[in-house]
């Protein structure tokens, strides 16, 4: 899988992969992670990104030809990449959307700045994402959290290949409640089942104990998983 990343700040994207899980899929030639610097796309001395919004208002706009060429680069760069818009007002990313991503050889981040893009660039990508209903400062920290979800999902990143498969939010639940030693942690002990080597009864209590976190803390997971079931 070959991540590649438009941005205006790609010294962002060093040290968050360079230990860690996704650190060793690129050692061991799973991932590639390649940045590109937006501002080598645009014309000028000054190599300007940004300009004043038509009709006024607060902020700066990101130029539309700077991000075209970047784009068409990309595209050249990394034949029959999936190319992603990083913007608040894109598609919500999730985990159905992890794994729709990691189905493809190659994917382009372009991470915008200031107060967005220009509209008509919206056309040159394949699909815009928002990572989440909250305001932050650019488009690079929701482009590593895609990353990070897809890149665990590539063949043989994660140690034992089970483990993505078990992921929680695969079947719609949240996780049930993990413990490890001492059996006894400031007089709180370790659920008696857990130790009584009864794999049936402890199967058993985890899925209790998934579907009762669900229902108290994820109304919304829990709303699903109830229809899903009413379904068949
Ligand atoms: C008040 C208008 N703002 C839109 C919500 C302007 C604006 C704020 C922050 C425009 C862009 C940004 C920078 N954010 C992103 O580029 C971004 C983002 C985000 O802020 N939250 C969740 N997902 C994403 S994806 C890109």
């Amino acid at each position: 899988m070959q991540f590649a990343v438009l941005s205006l700040f790609p010294d962002m994207f060093t040290s968050p992969f360079a230990q860690s899980i996704i650190g060793k899929a690129v050692e061991k030639g799973l991932v590639g992670i390649e940045t590109h610097q937006l501002r080598n796309y645009a014309a000028g001395r000054h190599q300007v990104t940004d300009d004043t919004p038509y009709g006024g208002g607060d902020g700066m706009v990101m130029k539309p030809e700077p991000v075209w060429h970047g784009i068409e680069d990309m595209r050249q760069r990394y034949s029959g990449a999936h190319v992603l818009l990083m913007t608040p007002q894109g598609q919500r990313f999730n985990q159905a959307e992890a794994e729709r991503l990691a189905q493809n050889r190659a994917l382009v981040f372009v991470c915008g700045r200031y107060e967005g893009f220009d509209e008509r660039i919206r056309s040159y990508v394949d699909a815009e994402y928002s990572i989440g209903d909250y305001v932050l400062t650019g488009g690079e920290l929701p482009a590593m959290v895609i990353m990070d979800a897809v890149a665990r999902l590539v063949p043989g990143v994660l140690g034992n290949e089970g483990s993505a498969r078990q992921d929680s939010h695969s079947d719609g639940l949240l996780e049930f409640p993990h413990y490890t030693r001492p059996a006894e942690f400031r007089n709180e002990k370790v659920p008696d089942i857990l130790l009584s080597g009864n794999h049936a009864r402890i199967e058993e209590w985890r899925r209790k104990e998934q579907l009762k976190r669900t229902e108290e803390r994820r109304p919304d997971l829990w709303q699903r998983y109830t229809q899903h079931k009413s379904d068949n």
